[in-house]
């Protein structure tokens, strides 16, 4: 009882104070304040595109009620000043002029005008902005305001802690009294263009100057006449730094890398941007990595090993040699791993084979050689794997199939020799990419376990041993086990397949819309595989005899999808039947070369190709 009565004493005593300062009744908002905002309303529009919605809906604003509890307002909760604005995200549509009454409202904290479509040479001359000497947060991002910043701007926005202007069209230099800034946590300048410029002495003055920098994002700011010792001087608190497309070129400092906070780093699209990944002493916290399609030389340090809290690592793109070191092992949260279009050497790290969280694993167009390992339990929640376009060498070990998230394996341009091993579990893979490797022998077996395969292409290769018994069903030939499988795409060309497809094997196929057996040594073809055939190439076989005649008999179903249809330099005799007329789909038909008679049917003559 006693607790009860104190409760109600602080209740009223808490109800009494507040009156006195605010009392919820009346308004805390200073007319004048009320009536720039109400005037700011009249000179833009609200227009959502499509489906969107504002997140604040100023149409709301009413004069009637006071202005410190309109939405995206916030108020001094002693003085009734207006302190803070956010009105990102709500479709708004307008120009805002150096005159706007927004100037009136001279205790602005934070204004935040993001994510609208709002133009206007915003920030020269004589911006109404720059009346607000107490303004802390500024973010104009992602609208299409344009012009030049004006020197004004840093010497009356002092003390500016965030500034984003990213994604406009602000032009031409950037004052070099940023040096002002010198509160600054966070700065965006980053645009679509190139538009906006450093030159050596501004980008200069921020390195010196702004001390209390974390997050300096620049992408795309024209930097080409910018040295890289400023680099040096950055702030040691810096914890993002994006250059990304920024015409960057000379040597990195490579204690930018080893910087102590530095968290994310990316430099991608700066192709003159030289330098070497550090030996020692990278920023223990790194997260992402990112300085693809630069320059970068020398080999990948031993010392990336070290990197406990990376995330996403994109080197792709450089001039980097060497061996990868295999140092996977303590890096249990990459998600993201590029090498690709290297110049790397060496086996394959055994260590990045065990990585449990890896999505994208890329270490294509390397000179990567030796073999896969030939069992693997992790990777499961890979999504994309870039081999091909190395020297790998060996089989084709069965796990790869068998990921559970991964749809495409990409193997082509190797030295992979098969055979590919049976495929024990379930496999969900839908494409499949071996070409330009030596996998020889007969078309293996185990891709008959691949059940929801549809693109193969085993072109290029030395597949061979396929001797078709055109009498009997008891060796299994050309791949017909196939032919209930989902596959739409198959292609067989440049290897060295001889014997022929008998009526039987090219029964059902149902599913198949593009067949490529051209260079091969098939010698025979009782009827064409499938009857949904878009595509169908046996160009340079030894195909011989009135195949076309047999094929285009009336009796057997008609490829009803045929569009393209190549069957040149083979031993082709006999005539053209008439009943080709009957393939009303086909475009383009190539009989060259080859030793047929008779007339060609009328209804072939509007053929692009003959
Ligand atoms: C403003 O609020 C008053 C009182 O709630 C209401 O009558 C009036 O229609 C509102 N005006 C607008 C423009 O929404
Ligand atoms: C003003 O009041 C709001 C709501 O009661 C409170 O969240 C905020 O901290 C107060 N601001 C100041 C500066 O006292
Ligand atoms: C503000 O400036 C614009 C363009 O200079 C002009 O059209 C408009 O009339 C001015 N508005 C006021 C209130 O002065
Ligand atoms: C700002 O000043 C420059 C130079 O005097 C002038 O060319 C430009 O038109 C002015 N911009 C605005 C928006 O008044
Ligand atoms: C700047 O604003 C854009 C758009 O809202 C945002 O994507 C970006 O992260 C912001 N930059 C910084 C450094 O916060
Ligand atoms: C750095 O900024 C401070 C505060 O604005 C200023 O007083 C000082 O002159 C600046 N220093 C340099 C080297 O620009
Ligand atoms: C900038 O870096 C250079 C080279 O490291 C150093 O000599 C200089 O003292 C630094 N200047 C400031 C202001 O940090
Ligand atoms: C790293 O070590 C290699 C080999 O000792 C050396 O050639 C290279 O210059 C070093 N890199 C850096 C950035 O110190
Ligand atoms: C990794 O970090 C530890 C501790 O900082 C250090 O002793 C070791 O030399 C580093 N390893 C490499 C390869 O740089
Ligand atoms: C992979 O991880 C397992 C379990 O953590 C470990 O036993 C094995 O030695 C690791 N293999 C490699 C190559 O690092
Ligand atoms: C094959 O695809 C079907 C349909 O998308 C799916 O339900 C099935 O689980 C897949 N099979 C395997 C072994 O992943
Ligand atoms: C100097 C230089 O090579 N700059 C390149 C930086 O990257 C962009 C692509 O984003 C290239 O267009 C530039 O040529």
């Amino acid at each position: 009882m006693g607790s009860l009565c104190l409760v109600l004493v602080i209740l009223q005593l808490s109800w009494s104070l507040s009156s006195t300062v605010a009392p919820p009744s009346s308004h805390l908002c200073l007319p004048h304040q009320r009536d720039a905002l109400l005037h700011f309303k009249t000179t833009i529009s609200v227009d959502c595109f499509r489906d969107s919605y504002p997140k604040i809906d100023i149409e709301s604003w009413n004069k009637s009620i006071d202005c410190c509890s309109w939405e995206g307002v916030e108020c001094d909760n002693v003085t009734g000043h207006v302190i803070g604005i956010d009105l990102s995200h709500s479709c708004l549509v307008g120009s805002l002029f150096a005159n706007n009454s927004l100037s009136q409202l001279h205790n602005l904290q934070w204004l935040d005008l993001s994510s609208n479509n709002l133009e206007g040479f915003l920030l020269e001359n004589t911006s109404s902005l720059f009346h607000f000497h107490g303004l802390r947060r500024l973010n104009l991002a992602d609208n299409a305001f344009d012009g030049a910043i004006s020197t004004e701007l840093f010497i009356q926005l002092v003390s500016l802690t965030h500034l984003n202007l990213s994604s406009n069209g602000f032009y031409g230099l950037i004052p070099h009294n940023i040096n002002l800034l010198s509160s600054l946590v966070s700065l965006d300048l980053s645009s679509y263009g190139l538009d906006l410029r450093f030159d050596s002495q501004g980008f200069d003055m921020l390195a010196r100057n702004l001390t209390k920098l974390r997050n300096l994002v620049l992408d795309t700011v024209d930097m080409s006449d910018v040295a890289l010792t400023p680099f040096l001087n950055l702030s040691s608190s810096l914890e993002h730094l994006s250059l990304s497309g920024c015409k960057l070129h000379g040597e990195f400092p490579t204690q930018v890398f080893q910087l102590p906070n530095l968290k994310v780093l990316y430099l991608s699209e700066n192709e003159s941007l030289t330098g070497f990944l550090p030996n020692t002493s990278w920023s223990s916290g790194l997260e992402l990595l990112d300085p693809s399609n630069c320059g970068f030389r020398g080999s990948i340090p031993a010392s990336f090993g070290n990197l406990t809290q990376i995330i996403s690592v994109d080197l792709s793109g450089n001039s980097l040699e060497g061996q990868i070191p295999d140092v996977f092992g303590n890096l249990r949260k990459l998600t993201f791993l590029s090498f690709s279009s290297c110049s790397l050497s060496g086996p394959l790290p055994i260590t990045i084979f065990n990585l449990t969280k890896i999505t994208r694993l890329d270490l294509s167009s390397n000179h990567l050689e030796g073999p896969l390992p030939n069992h693997v339990s992790e990777l499961q929640l890979l999504e994309e794997l870039g081999l091909s376009n190395n020297s790998i060498s060996g089989v084709v070990p069965s796990w790869l199939f068998t990921l559970p998230s991964l749809p495409r394996l990409d193997l082509s341009y190797n030295k992979l020799v098969g055979p590919i091993d049976r495929i024990q579990k379930p496999s969900s893979i839908q494409e499949v990419h071996l070409r330009y490797n030596n996998i020889g022998g007969p078309i293996p077996d185990s891709f008959f376990d691949l059940v929801n395969l549809t693109w193969l292409d085993l072109s290029s290769n030395n597949l061979s041993a396929y001797n078709v018994n055109f009498s009997g069903c008891s060796v299994r030939q050309f791949p017909s086990f196939f032919r209930t499988s989902n596959l739409e795409s198959l292609d067989l060309s440049n290897n060295r397949i001889s014997g022929g497809i008998s009526k039987w094997e090219a029964e059902g196929w149902e599913g198949l819309q593009w067949l490529d057996l051209s260079h091969n040594f098939l010698t025979a073809l009782e009827q064409f595989p499938g009857n949904n055939l878009g595509k169908l190439n046996l160009h340079s076989n030894l195909l011989q005899g009135p195949i076309l005649s047999t094929c285009l008999n009336p009796q057997i179903p008609i490829l009803k999808e045929l569009e393209e249809f190549i069957i040149s330099e083979n031993k082709l005799t006999g005539n053209v039947p008439s009943s080709i007329c009957n393939v009303s789909s086909l475009a383009l038909l190539d009989l060259s070369e080859n030793s047929l008679s008779g007339t060609i049917p009328d209804c072939l003559e509007n053929l692009s190709y003959l």
